[in-house]
């Protein structure tokens, strides 16, 4: 094998380097944590650092580092706070701050250079800052405040009363009424510096001054909040003048009060509160802080009378109350309001700044067609099924009650709302004048294609442009990096695109419509990886990890979801709480920052602990949700049939050969030699168990005991005869539990199952994302395509025949000719089966990471007859790789970018490269290390393609 040394830019002419003279371009891209940018209210005391070599530069690999971190921007010896001094590496990204921890509220700037290939320093980086929040509950002086009503959850419900029809018979839905907070304060002074730490137990929308102050939705977002709650900061220096002010707060329910699932479940009371502390900095050096405390007062006659995440919100212009949040509040109106409750802090409770972004409308999408208009009723067809809220703009009558409900699909003209279960998803506006309105709900948001509107001025003729959605998510970059000459194809990958954002609502969710959203385990770790590939989602996916070492137990249980409720039943299961081990591991191979295994090493520890508990002699007998919505079943239930000790017994062998891996890296060698014992004897008890010799499952299996000491199930059978799925074999193979020629023989069983089935998968949640990697690592990619191309049920492309503009819960949730499938547990934007969208980068156009953070990679594109052109990109902590490639007759033409500080390998086994040109000069070699760089690549084919 050839090694490529891309050559240096030809124009560059080499010459003795010193610091005021260099040529080497500056490092860009700079970072903090996962992601950050100059953020404000910071959460980690210890910082990583990350930057990348600038695409201009012709350095190709870094070889040292220097980093400062200062409390002034001038960098004088003074003020250094750490200085790495030059530190051979070539780590570009998280690279830990190891100076003094940082405290609430200080500010550091920091700044990078690098060395590169040829030992030449390059210039500064630009200055970049950070600010820390609010870190320690010592460090705020603000109390909880609330409205002083009766803090029970009240029936009395104005709209939501008489919930008919619903899979769930429940008696009239709770809720807690939303309330509005204020105070006045006086500023002698000029402004130079002023922030906002604020949160709530429930949701919360401030205002400075009349003004809202920040486009974020549903803050703070879902903690176990019993543990964390998280706070934001924001500069709100811009809001804030000489003389008066005022600052208010809207609050609701949220999750924090909110109802968690149907409302059969028993639900504690948790009445909402608000915790707000304003710190403003004078022109002449003084400050003051304005917190919550019992100076405020409080008011729930206010015009959003009622929201719930689940039910929609209820808004009544008649109790509009001017100038509620500026200083020109009348003492009059204030007179109307109460002062508020005060509570103290909880020091079990930490307030903790939030470490990820919050939910803020990312993309607005216009009303695409009105689908009916009959006796007052209207539906609008937003041509996308999303997450969100609407903003309507509609003619009302005075007095009038404008009612909005939403639906994922009709049935004909019907709209069919029964896939919602008890969550009424129904906005309503009461108008105080007749003529057009403008509103957008503020506490709730909903999962929804159609619109029905009624109770409208029904003379005028509706529009579309009455009505456009502003759609929600954490406000992340959903990258728009795939695209192929195959109009399906890429309806999927805008599906999986759209599933995502729909999902990401502050934490990883099920399904954002019905009366549940919540943040199952399960479908988590089938669909991060793919997600990586689609967003920038690593702070995301990091913050939710908190959240999930919050939620363990003390004997290593992590839930079915997280954040978990200890009313909800439901507790654990294999594969769900897999999470723990599975989605560090893929955050650790796209990023390469092992912050993310020291985090979470000992969750996952614990977690092994409890798969191992819960074992006898290695075979795992922890419950499951099973192959969940396999099609075809034949016991005819939701988990498929898929053996659910071997599918825990798989994850158990695969947990603890992560948790093996991971020791390694980080050095905890005892550890790293324990868990690779472990692994391989649940390995090699796994095959025995499960598998005869022919790889065919033992007609008869004896259960496991179903305790520790040995002692027998409750149940009288001891023994079942499992039944043979795609599962059986995929699980396995993807977890590397077969011996080499163990594994041929259950490779030709797989697909031997998928010749039966006429070439159609039969794989329900754990199944699916396994079917690419496993059938392109033995050889079967042509297989693959087929399974991806199929259009009749089940397969990906027949939602797409169907209409689906998301990924649905089930392969058959719904059709254009009979509409949904009667089932009540039937979403039309669940993630999980877009999960086979990491093929679409790791398989079809061939960016397969080797080393964690794609510091390496192979390029090895999967060539069908299907497709004639793909192009895509990766982000990488590096920069992007691009590749692209173009069949024509027996030619392909490839071009590929490998980032700095990256290489690649190609492996084009179906090809003779023909030419391979690096910056438009020719290099002669078939198969080669690439150095970073612009490659075009010419090959023809060797074979026919299939
Ligand atoms: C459903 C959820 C989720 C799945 C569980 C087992 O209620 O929607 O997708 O993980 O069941």
């Amino acid at each position: 094998m050839l090694f490529i040394q891309a050559c240096s830019n030809p124009n560059a002419t080499s010459k003795h380097i010193n610091n005021s003279d260099v040529l080497v371009p500056a490092p860009t891209a700079l970072k903090v944590g996962e992601g950050f940018v100059n953020p404000i209210g910071y959460y980690e005391q210890k910082p990583r650092f990350s930057w990348q070599i600038s695409a201009q530069s012709t350095t190709q690999q870094q070889t040292a580092y220097q980093v400062q971190v200062a409390s002034s921007s001038n960098f004088s010896d003074s003020t250094l706070l750490w200085d790495s001094q030059k530190t051979l590496s070539d780590q570009n990204a998280w690279v830990r701050y190891q100076g003094k921890a940082l405290q609430s509220r200080q500010k550091v700037y920091w700044r990078v250079r690098i060395w590169d290939q040829d030992q030449q320093a390059s210039a500064w980086s630009e200055i970049n800052r950070i600010e820390m929040g609010i870190i320690n509950n010592d460090d705020w002086q603000a109390q909880w405040i609330g409205h002083p009503a009766p803090p029970e959850r009240t029936k009395d419900s104005i709209i939501f009363s008489s919930v008919k029809g619903n899979a769930f018979p429940v008696p009239d839905v709770e809720y807690y009424r939303p309330f509005y907070l204020r105070t006045g304060f006086q500023l002698p002074k000029k402004v130079k510096k002023a922030r906002l730490y604020i949160t709530a137990k429930g949701v919360f929308k401030p205002y400075i001054n009349g003004m809202a102050i920040s486009e974020d939705a549903m803050t703070p977002g879902w903690t176990p909040y019993h543990k964390r709650i998280e706070t934001l900061a924001y500069d709100v220096t811009e809001f804030i003048h000489t003389g008066k002010n005022a600052l208010g707060v809207a609050v609701a329910e949220g999750w924090h009060s909110g109802r968690i699932f149907h409302p059969t479940v028993q639900q504690p009371t948790l009445p909402i509160r608000l915790l707000a502390q304003l710190e403003i900095e004078l022109e002449d050096g003084t400050t003051q802080v304005i917190a919550s405390d019992k100076s405020w007062i409080a008011s729930n006659r206010g015009p959003i009378r009622e929201a719930s995440n689940y039910d929609g919100e209820y808004y009544d212009a008649n109790y509009e109350l001017p100038n509620w949040s500026s200083p020109n509040f009348t003492a009059e109106s204030a007179a109307k309001w109460q002062p508020v409750l005060v509570e103290p802090l909880d020091p079990a409770v930490a307030l903790q700044p939030k470490r990820h972004k919050a939910v803020s409308t990312t993309t607005t999408i216009a009303a695409q067609n009105i689908v009916s208009n009959k006796n007052g009723v209207v539906i609008f067809d937003m041509g996308q099924n999303l997450v969100g809220v609407p903003e309507i703009k509609v003619p009302a009558i005075k007095g009038q009650r404008i009612k909005l409900r939403f639906a994922e699909a009709l049935e004909g003209e019907r709209f069919a709302v029964e896939n919602l279960r008890s969550a009424k998803n129904t906005d309503y506006y009461v108008a105080n004048a007749t003529g057009p309105i403008t509103y957008q709900p503020t506490f709730t948001f909903h999962g929804y294609r159609y619109v029905e509107l009624s109770g409208h001025d029904t003379s005028a003729t509706p529009s579309t442009d009455w009505i456009t959605s502003k759609v929600l998510h954490s406000n992340f970059n959903v990258y728009d990096n795939f695209n192929s000459d195959h109009v399906l194809l890429n309806k999927l990958s805008n599906n999986v695109e759209w599933g995502l954002r729909g999902n990401f609502l502050d934490i990883p969710t099920d399904c954002p419509q019905r009366d549940e959203r919540l943040g199952w385990t399960g479908d988590a770790q089938v669909f991060v990886q793919a997600s990586m590939y689609k967003a920038d989602v690593y702070s995301f996916w990091s913050a939710w990890l908190q959240s999930m070492r919050e939620d363990q137990g003390i004997d290593g249980l992590v839930p079915n979801y997280v954040p978990f409720r200890s009313f909800l039943k439901s507790l654990t299961g294999a594969a769900w709480g897999d999470a723990a081990t599975i989605v560090p591991w893929e955050l650790y191979q796209f990023t390469g920052d092992i912050g993310v295994l020291e985090e979470n090493y000992n969750m996952m520890k614990r977690w092994v602990g409890y798969h191992t508990y819960n074992s006898y002699q290695h075979i795992s007998r922890m419950g499951s949700h099973g192959d969940w919505l396999q099609p075809f079943t034949l016991n005819g239930t939701n988990g498929g049939d898929t053996n659910r000790d071997l599918i825990a017994t798989a994850y158990y062998a695969h947990s603890t050969h992560i948790l093996a891996k991971s020791a390694k890296l980080l050095g905890y060698e005892t550890d790293a030699q324990y868990y690779q014992k472990l692994f391989e004897q649940i390995r090699e008890k796994f095959r025995h168990y499960f598998f005869d010799q022919n790889m065919d499952l033992h007609a008869l299996i004896t259960k496991p005991p179903l305790f520790q000491n040995g002692s027998e199930r409750k149940s009288k059978a001891k023994t079942f005869s499992p039944v043979t799925t795609q599962t059986t074999y995929l699980l396995p193979l993807a977890f590397d539990l077969f011996d080499k020629e163990e594994q041929l023989a259950a490779v030709d069983k797989l697909v031997a199952l998928i010749e039966k089935s006429d070439r159609h998968l039969r794989t329900g949640f754990l199944g699916t994302p396994l079917l690419a990697p496993v059938l392109q690592r033995f050889g079967h990619s042509d297989l693959m395509y087929d399974l991806l191309f199929q259009e009749t049920y089940p397969s990906w492309f027949y939602s797409i025949k169907n209409g689906a503009t998301t990924m649905w819960e089930r392969w058959n949730s719904y059709s254009l000719q009979d509409g949904f499938n009667g089932e009540k547990m039937n979403s039309l934007n669940h993630y999980a089966y877009g999960a086979v969208a990491s093929w679409f980068y790791r398989g079809i156009l061939g960016i397969q990471p080797t080393k964690p953070g794609f510091k390496h990679f192979i390029f090895n594109p999967q060539f069908n007859r299907k497709l004639g052109q793909v192009s895509g990109s990766q982000s990488t902590p590096l920069g992007d790789i691009a590749a692209q490639w173009q069949i024509q007759q027996k030619n392909v033409f490839i071009e590929l970018t490998v980032p700095k500080n990256s290489q690649a390998n190609l492996m084009l086994p179906k090809v003779n490269i023909e030419q391979l040109l690096f910056n438009g000069q020719a290099i002669d070699t078939k198969q080669a290390t690439l150095q970073p760089g612009s490659y075009e690549i010419k090959g023809t084919f060797k074979v026919d393609l299939k």
